[in-house]
C-alpha cells in the first residue's frame, strides 16, 4: 500500500473530492504544536462564554450525555496530506449553539483547549450540520494524541482548525487569531481556495 498518492493516478470521483496541492493518506497522520496533555475525567469540564444568552459548563460525566451525531468526511491538513471519509462521532456544534443562545452580536467562535492553543472561526462556518465536538474517531474513543477526550472537527477547513483536546468555546464581536493563524496561516483556511498561508 503506497502512503501518499499522487492526485493523478486516483480514480477521477476520488480526484474531485482532492483540494488543489493536496495527497492522498492511507494512514491518519498525528500533527500538532507541544506534548499531548493527559486527561482527569475528574476535573474536565467544558464551558461556553462570551457573547451569549446562556453561558454553561458540562462535567465530563454530563458531556458524554449530550445528544450525538455520526459524521463522515474527508480532512485536509495544510501540510498537504487528506484522508478521505473519516468517521466521527460527537456532539453537533448546532446543539451547542442552540443551548447556549449566540447574542445578535456573537462573529466569530473561538476554540480554547489545553495548553492555551486556540483557533478562530467564523461562527457561519460552525452552523453546519457537518461541524462537532467529536469524542469518537473511525468507532473507537479518541486517543490521546489525536485530541481526547473532545476535539471540534469542521471538515471544510484546513485541519488545523479542527482543535484537539478542547475545553471550551468563547462567543466573540471581534475576531481573535488562534495560535496557528499568528504563526503564518491562513487566517480562514479554506483548502478549495488554497488558503494556506498569510497572503494565499
Ligand atoms: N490543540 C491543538 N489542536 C490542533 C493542533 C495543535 O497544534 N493543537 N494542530 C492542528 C493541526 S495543524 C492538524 S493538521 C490537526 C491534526 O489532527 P490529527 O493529529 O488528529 O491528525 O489537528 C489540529 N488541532
Ligand atoms: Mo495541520
Amino acid at each position: 500500500m503506497k502512503l501518499f498518492t499522487k492526485k493523478g493516478d486516483l480514480p477521477e470521483e476520488v480526484q474531485k473530492r482532492v483540494p488543489p496541492g493536496q495527497y492522498l493518506t492511507e494512514k491518519w497522520p498525528v500533527l500538532h504544536y507541544g506534548p499531548v496533555p493527559s486527561f482527569d475525567p475528574k476535573r474536565w469540564d467544558f464551558r461556553v462564554w462570551g457573547r451569549v444568552e446562556n453561558e454553561l459548563r458540562w462535567s465530563w460525566e454530563e458531556f458524554q450525555k449530550l445528544e450525538q451525531r455520526l459524521v463522515q468526511a474527508d480532512m485536509h491538513c495544510v501540510t498537504t496530506w487528506s484522508r478521505l471519509d473519516q468517521k466521527w462521532e460527537g456532539i453537533p456544534f448546532s446543539k451547542v449553539l442552540e443551548l447556549a443562545k449566540p447574542l445578535p452580536d456573537a462573529k466569530f467562535v473561538i476554540s480554547h483547549c489545553e495548553h492555551g492553543f486556540t483557533a478562530n472561526v467564523p461562527i457561519e462556518a460552525v452552523r453546519d450540520d457537518d461541524v462537532l465536538i467529536a469524542l469518537r474517531a473511525n468507532g473507537e474513543p479518541l486517543t490521546p494524541e489525536h485530541g481526547s477526550p473532545a476535539r471540534l472537527v469542521v471538515p471544510k477547513l484546513y485541519a488545523w482548525k479542527s482543535a484537539k483536546w478542547l475545553r471550551g468555546i468563547e462567543l466573540s464581536t471581534d475576531d481573535k487569531p488562534g495560535f496557528w493563524e499568528r504563526n503564518g496561516y491562513h487566517n480562514t483556511g479554506d483548502p478549495w481556495k488554497e488558503q494556506r498561508y498569510w497572503g494565499d
